[in-house]
């Protein structure tokens, strides 16, 4: 195995629309961070999203939507690698092996692989996703994988299978460590706190997407639910208030303790209005980076461009340690 400096990152998101505030406070600023730490690899997966069948046209334009909006919000693709999956092809490569390696029970008992198929068609695409994202986990040697609440399932599937792995072909593959937020590891849908928020959510009140403008944020935490009760805390039991307290806490970057002290007294309308505020100012640097990235073609064709070759160095690398491990037969000259 290659011994690398720094340990290495691997996340990704999928091209399903527009990244949302949950996207964002769940995954998105915690890749920034760990840029000093880790060597990063941040992919765009264009080929999980083929799962829901999305229009081509769409598929397009939101793949490269994802990847300004990484570098938008901070992401520095010079020094780490930014890359779209359907350009690596050793992700499918890999999925077809570690599918070997998984059992039926374990994909059927997947939440997410449940609910999609309530919402999609239940195809085989649905039922091995999580065999692609170990894939896309594994071909990096990944240390860590920061991720949120919901892919909690996902990191233990691609755990396991590495280590099952290893049990077969000794020392051949890197088990990865999953990263879960402290806070905003699940932000709740603001029409309905039961649900997680969604890209994919048909009623758009009930996301703030990275791209809505100030007055659709205001709009969409003015109508957002809440709970019965007036006073403004933390609370399981009151899960609207308590997921609008949570994105103003990664809003703000205040504690809990200073947050409910601050709303004592006060009522919806104060948390709604001091939200909106610091989600709209939270998300200006963004927006105005957004706009120069999405629209600088030829700089995003650059770095998905170096970002592919990056990546399909280092997957290959993987590839082929793993492909000897299992006794395919290389070329001579290989
Ligand atoms: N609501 C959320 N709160 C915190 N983190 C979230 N993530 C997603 N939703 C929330 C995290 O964002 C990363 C990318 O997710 P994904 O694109 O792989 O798909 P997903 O988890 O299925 O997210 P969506 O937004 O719900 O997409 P669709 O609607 O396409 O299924 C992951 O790290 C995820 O945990």
């Amino acid at each position: 195995m290659e011994n690398h400096q720094r340990p290495i990152i691997l996340s990704a998101m999928q091209p399903t629309s527009g990244l949302t505030i949950g996207n964002y406070v769940g995954a998105l600023q915690h890749w920034v961070k760990f840029q000093t730490t880790h060597i990063c690899y941040y992919c765009v997966v264009d080929l999980h999203a083929l799962t829901v069948r999305p229009n081509p046209n769409e598929l397009r334009e939101s793949t490269l939507d994802v990847a300004a909006m990484y570098i938008a919000a901070g992401v520095n693709p010079d020094e780490h690698t930014v890359f779209i999956q359907s350009h690596v092809p050793a992700h499918a490569e890999l999925s077809w092996v570690l599918g070997a390696y998984t059992g039926m029970g374990e994909c059927m008992k997947m939440t997410q692989f449940k609910e999609k198929s309530e919402k999609h068609s239940e195809t085989i695409g649905l039922f091995t996703y999580p065999v692609l994202m170990a894939a896309d986990i594994i071909l990096y040697d990944a240390n860590l994988v920061p991720v949120g609440d919901d892919q909690r399932q996902h990191l233990e599937l691609a755990r396991n299978l590495a280590e099952r792995f290893n049990h077969y072909h000794p020392n051949t593959l890197v088990v990865p460590e999953p990263y879960f937020p402290p806070v905003g590891a699940r932000i709740m849908s603001l029409q309905d706190p039961q649900k997680k928020m969604s890209k994919s959510d048909t009623n758009q009140k009930a996301t703030i997407f990275l791209t809505d403008s100030p007055d659709d944020i205001r709009n969409k935490i003015r109508r957002a639910v809440t709970d019965s009760g007036t006073d403004i805390r933390f609370d399981k039991e009151r899960p609207a208030v308590s997921n609008l307290l949570t994105l103003y806490q990664v809003a703000t970057g205040k504690s809990a303790s200073d947050i409910e002290e601050h709303f004592t007294g006060k009522g919806f309308g104060a948390l709604k209005s001091d939200l909106a505020d610091a989600l709209v100012e939270l998300l200006r640097p963004v927006h105005e980076r957004y706009t120069q990235v999405r629209h600088d073609k030829q700089y995003l064709q650059g770095v998905i461009r170096q970002g592919a070759e990056r990546a399909h160095a280092q997957a290959n690398t993987v590839l082929r340690r793993v492909y000897d491990a299992l006794g395919l037969v290389r070329l001579r000259n290989e």
